[in-house]
Formats: structure tokens, C-alpha cells, sequence
């Protein structure tokens, strides 16, 4: 299905040719009828030669009704734009292309009616031009007359032409459904109808309103039930759920836009001198934010946005919200939204100005959204750095990431900038500028953590998080490179220095057990020179010592060294024999054999082990004599 929405002035005829190329009647209400007005949006339907079917979001004309032509256009991705062979072009035909322009639609008919009642030359003409400098420059034209039938069939076909035209819409994005009605139907509650521009939506599904989740009962399109509808569709949607949904507001996936009252935004100028602005948003015959010599796209970020009120009112799909404006510097500028909307960065807002009397020109700008979280530009001389920041393209997921260094990749996606690159860890995205600086910084935060603690055995995880400012303990692991390491909640760089006096009694720890190397001080002789718990800790750590146990430490790599002195008994022996063979105290012998057995250096079978390690001088395993088990003396190295 396609959608495609009306525009034009007030009477030039746009329901009577959406009434004659559907059937249906777009004017619902007794008083549209009895005024020969369109005051609500309408919607008709039909299927086009090709087979396709084609949705109008019939607008209405009307000056007083801006806001809700605007609603009408919000979601739909064309336009077919009406204007009188009899009275040309228009206040409002000109407020509505500049809307469509600004908007950023680029695909749509020019259809001029009413040719039954004049020479459609003329208005085709001018039109034609007005519609060359922007975004619908040089869409099909076509003179028709909703009355006599004439040029009908050539439309039905240029709309064929259009449809097939137009981009193909993604059914995997993130459903955004603007509302442009709700109402209660008895006996099945809340409805809500829409046009849903991409996405797809399911009986079932789960989507977001302000108030709060709502769960779709049933959906119809077209007035037919269906049990999903894929974009671009016109749908309604039978809602259950505990939040009352109202027109301008959105029915969005959970999680899948970022929800802001704040965003920086760049202006798409109006140029009242007729003449686009360039490739961003092109606009005409109104006020000119920036000044005129903001046409064409040129303008760098020193331009001033001077005349812009403070107070405007943004338009997006279906809502309509006032704003105050802050100008940043250039076209960019900061809009701090009444109530907050489900935003991704590129999309198109609408600025208009309440305050202005009808008759004067109301639509102002298109502002592109650049960022939906934007950072606090309090900092004298912070918000000319933000628009300068902000002067090239609409940002993608890099851009963003140099605004703010660290994203989880949901939170791009919210942003609708899904990440590119691959996360730096778990679901973390990171600027790669600030992620060096990250990297370099550890060891300096590591280092300066040492020397404040040093009889601790390296920088808790959780202090570095702290220090370097960072949201998750896995992103410090993952800045750890060597000689740094982590381990227990630990970073320690490579082997920290003891402090002298730790150090001193280390060493004279060394000659004592020099000559008895696995007859472990007791707690009185550490208690001596003065190895307390910490220092054993920070010994240990530091890797000065070996600790068997609780309180029995031996020099570094006695384990090994005892190994090699038991391999040398008979297989199995006894705690006792091992005890003799190292000349060391059963209270040491214990601990000492049970760290063994967890090194894998012996095996423990009841009161027996066997040690793992060769015997020096004999044969590797595969030689051994027949007898011994492979078992016994299975090497582990
Ligand atoms: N002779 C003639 N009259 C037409 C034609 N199209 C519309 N009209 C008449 O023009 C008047 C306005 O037509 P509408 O279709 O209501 O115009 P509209 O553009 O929908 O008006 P709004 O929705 O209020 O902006 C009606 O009286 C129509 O009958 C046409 O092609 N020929
Ligand atoms: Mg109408």
C-alpha cells in the first residue's frame, strides 16, 4: 500500500478529486458537508491501474487549520499538490509547499483542477515555477477537473508512475506511529488510527505510549482486519492497555527512540526572496531565520539566527508542541520542547510561529534534529563550540560518539544511529579518540593508586571506574593492557614495589630460610619484623613471597622446589615421610602438601600421595619400566 497526502489552498479542490479517484467520501462530518470545507483530515482509498493501492490523507485548506494539514503531511512520504485552474497559486499554496519543503518530502504530482473552469495554462505555469526551486522540482504536472472526469485517467496513471517511484520502506525499523485519531468504540474500547510510514505492527505486539506500554488487540487496514501490517500503510489499531492515547501523540517500540524534550536542531531557512535553500531543506516566500544570504546552504556556523522568536510551535507527525529557541550559532539551535517526543536524530521538525496573525506567514523552518541528547552548554563560550561542533552533515552513530565518547549500542539505535563499528565491550560504544586517552590514562590512575595504597595488592576495579569517570566496570576491564593485568577485582601493573621496611624484613626472611627453605616462620617471628597481615598481602602481591596458607609463607617458588625433593621418595608416601624429606614441622608439611595437590604438583590418594613431578634422572613417562602405572607419575608439564 501507498499513502500519499493532499495539499493546496483552501476550495481549489482536493477532496472533490480524492472523492472522484476513490469513491469515498474524505469529508466525514456533517459540518464539513454543510461548509463545503474540509476541517478534519480525511482518508480514502483505491487501487490504481496497476493493481496497487493507493491511501489519501485528504488535508484541509483552510488557513485556520495549518496545524492539521501539518498533521496530515507529517507521516506521509507524498504529496499530491492541488492548486485552481481558476485562481492560480495562493497564500496557501504557498504555506503548504513551504511545509512540504521543509519537511523534506521530494516525491509528488502537481495536479491542476478545476480546468473545466478555466485555462489551466496559466496556473500550471506558475506553479510549475514556484515548485522548481525545491525539493518537488520537476514532478509530473498534470490539468484535470474533478467535475468533468477530465485528465482523471492520466492522473490514476501518474499516481501509478509515483508510487512506483517512491523508496521502499524498511519493515524491520522501529515502529513511530503518529496519531492523528482516538476515539472508544463500544464493546472494543480504544482505536487509534495512523499512518504507518515504516516498521511493522502485529496483533500482539507490545508498543509504547506516553502514558505508559499498550498491548494491540486487533489491527485493521483499510478497514480490513489483519494480522500485521508492514509501512507504508494507513492502519487502526485496537489498543488495550491503561494509557489514554491522544491525537499527536506516537506509539513507538519500546526502547527504540529516545524520548527528549531536548534537542539541538539546524534550521532549513525560508528564503523570502522565492528562492531554496539548498540540498538540506529548500523554502520560500516567508521569513528568512539567518537572514537571506542563508539561501543555498553556504552559511557557515557564524550566522546568526537573529529574528527567530523564542517561542515557537514544532510540528512532527501528528504533534504539535511549543518550543523555546535558543540559538547556538549559525542555523543550529537548541529547542526545549513543552513535552517531550520520541526523537531520532535526522528527523525533520517543522517550526512555526503561533504568534503570528493569519494572513502573515506562519511556517518558518525545517529543523533537522542533530542530536536528542544534547550536552549541557552552560560553560561561557560552550554553545558557539556545540555549533560549531554541529556544522557539517546530520550526524551518524561517529558523529555522536564524539559528542558523547561512551553509548550503549541501544542507546544509538534510540538515537537512530545504529552502531557501525564493533563495541569496545559488551554492548559499549566508544569514540576511538577518547578511548586512547582512556587507555593511557589507566596505568598513570594505577600507578597513583599504588603509591597511596601500597600494601594493597593493585587498584580495585571499582576505584579505576570511579577515576577515569566511566559508567561500567567492564569498560575498565577492557582499557587494561600490559604490563597492567586484573585479576580478583584487581588491577596491579606488573609487580608493584614494596615499601623499605616490607621490604627489608622480606629479605631478611630470605637469609633465615635459606637454610631450612620449607620450614615456614612462625606467626611470633613475622610478628618480629613486623609482617603483619597487610605486609605478607603486599609481599605476596608483590610476589616477594609465596603464601602456602593463612599465615605460612616460604620463599617464592618453594612449591616447586618441595615438589622436586618429594619425587625423589618412594611413590606413595605419607605426610610423615614427606614432612622428614623436607625437614619442615607438620605444621607446615599440611598446608604445604594440600597447596601442592591444588598446583597439580601432587595427588592425593587417602593418607597417601604420589607427586606429579618426574623424579630427576628418570625416564620420561612413555620409557617407564613396566610395573608403574602411567598414572603415577604423569607429568602435568
Ligand atoms: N467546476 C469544478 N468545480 C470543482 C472542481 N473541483 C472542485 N470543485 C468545487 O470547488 C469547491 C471546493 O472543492 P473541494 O474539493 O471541497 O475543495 P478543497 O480543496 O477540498 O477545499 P478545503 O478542503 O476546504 O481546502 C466545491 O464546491 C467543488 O464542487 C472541478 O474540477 N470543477
Ligand atoms: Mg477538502
Amino acid at each position: 500500500m501507498h499513502v500519499v497526502a493532499t495539499a493546496g489552498h483552501v476550495d481549489h479542490g482536493k477532496s472533490t478529486l480524492v472523492r472522484a479517484l476513490t469513491g469515498m467520501e474524505p469529508d466525514r462530518l456533517e459540518e464539513e458537508r454543510r461548509r463545503g470545507l474540509t476541517i478534519e483530515l480525511g482518508y480514502a482509498w483505491t487501487a490504481l491501474p496497476s493493481g496497487e493501492r493507493l491511501a489519501f490523507v485528504d488535508v484541509p485548506g483552510h488557513e485556520r487549520f495549518l496545524a492539521t494539514m501539518l498533521a496530515g503531511v507529517g507521516s506521509a512520504p507524498a504529496v499530491m499538490f492541488v492548486v485552481a485552474a481558476d485562481e492560480g497559486w495562493m497564500p496557501q499554496s504557498e504555506e503548504h509547499l513551504t511545509a512540504v519543503e521543509a519537511l523534506g518530502v521530494r516525491h509528488g504530482l502537481l495536479v491542476v483542477t478545476r480546468a473545466d473552469l478555466a485555462d489551466p495554462a496559466p496556473a500550471m505555469e506558475t506553479a510549475r515555477a514556484r515548485l522548481a526551486a525545491g525539493g518537488l522540482a520537476g514532478v509530473e504536472a498534470l490539468a484535470v477537473s474533478g467535475r468533468t472526469g477530465q485528465g482523471l485517467d492520466e492522473l490514476r496513471g501518474a499516481l501509478d508512475r509515483l508510487v512506483a517511484g517512491l523508496p521502499a520502506p524498511d519493515p524491520e525499523a522501529p515502529v513511530r506511529l503518529w496519531i492523528d485519531r482516538a476515539f472508544s468504540v463500544h464493546g472494543s474500547g480504544t482505536v487509534v488510527t495512523g499512518t504507518l510510514p515504516e516498521g511493522r505492527i502485529a496483533a500482539g505486539d507490545e508498543l509504547e505510549l506516553p502514558g505508559g506500554p499498550v498491548r494491540v488487540r486487533a489491527l485493521e487496514s483499510l478497514k480490513e482486519p489483519l494480522p500485521a501490517v508492514t509501512g507504508v500503510a494507513r492502519v487502526a489499531l485496537n489498543l488495550r492497555g491503561r494509557a489514554v492515547p491522544e491525537r499527536g501523540q506516537a506509539l513507538v517500540t519500546p526502547g527504540a527512540w529516545t524520548v527528549t524534550d531536548l534537542v539541538d536542531v539546524r534550521l532549513s531557512p525560508v528564503g523570502a526572496d522565492g528562492r531554496g535553500a539548498g540540498p538540506g531543506g529548500p523554502g520560500r516566500g516567508l521569513d528568512v531565520p539567518g537572514g537571506r544570504g542563508a539561501a543555498e546552504g553556504r552559511e557557515g556556523p557564524g550566522a546568526p539566527v537573529d529574528r527567530l522568536p523564542a517561542r515557537l510551535t514544532a510540528h512532527i507527525g501528528s504533534a504539535a508542541v511549543v518550543c523555546s529557541v535558543r540559538p547556538l550559532g549559525g542555523r543550529v539551535v537548541r529547542l526545549r520542547l513543552a513535552r517531550p517526543l520520541p526523537l531520532h536524530v535526522g528527523d525533520v521538525l517543522l517550526l512555526r510561529d503561533p504568534g503570528r496573525e493569519r494572513g502573515e506567514v506562519r511556517v518558518l523552518a525545517g529543523a533537522s534534529v542533530l542530536d536528542v541528547r544534547p550536552p549541557s552548554v552552560s560553560r561561557r563560550g560552550a554553545a558557539r563550540e556545540r555549533a560549531a561542533e554541529l556544522a557539517g552533515a546530520v550526524p551518524g552513530a561517529a558523529a555522536l560518539l564524539r559528542t558523547h565518547r561512551l553509548l550503549r549500542a541501544g542507546e544509538l539505535r534510540a538515537m537512530g544511529c545504529p552502531p557501525a563499528d564493533e563495541p569496545v565491550c559488551g554492548d559499549w560504544h566508544a569514540d576511538p579518540e577518547h578511548w586512547s586517552r582512556l587507555v593511557a590514562r589507566l596505568p598513570e590512575a594505577v600507578r597513583r593508586y599504588a603509591a597511596g595504597h601500597p600494601l594493597e595488592p593493585g587498584m580495585p576495579v571499582e576505584a579505576a571506574r570511579h577515576a577515569l569517570g566511566l559508567p561500567d566496570r567492564r569498560l575498565v576491564a577492557a582499557l587494561v593492557r600490559p604490563p597492567l593485568s586484573v585479576a580478583d577485582g584487581r588491577i596491579s601493573g606488573g609487580r608493584p614495589a614494596l615499601p623499605a621496611p616490607v621490604a627489608r624484613a622480606v629479605a631478611r626472611l630470605g637469609t633465615e630460610l635459606s637454610a631450612r627453605p620449607f620450614l615456614a616462620p612462625e606467626a611470633g617471628r613475622l610478628a618480629e619484623l613486623g609482617l603483619g597481615p597487610r605486609e605478607l598481602a603486599a609481599a605476596v602481591a608483590a610476589g616477594a613471597l609465596l603464601r602456602v596458607a593463612d599465615g605460612i609463607v616460604l620463599l617464592p617458588g618453594a612449591d616447586v622446589r618441595a615438589a622436586r625433593v618429594l619425587a625423589r621418595l618412594p611413590q606413595p608416601f605419607t605426610v610423615s615421610q614427606a614432612r622428614q624429606a623436607l625437614g619442615t614441622s607438620r605444621r607446615v608439611a599440611v598446608p604445604l602438601l594440600e597447596h601442592l595437590d591444588r598446583r597439580g604438583l601432587t595427588e592425593r590418594d587417602g593418607d597417601h600421595r604420589r607427586c606429579r613431578l618426574p623424579a630427576p634422572g628418570t625416564a620420561p613417562p612413555n620409557h617407564r619400566k613396566s610395573g608403574q602405572t602411567s598414572h603415577s607419575r604423569t607429568s602435568p608439564y
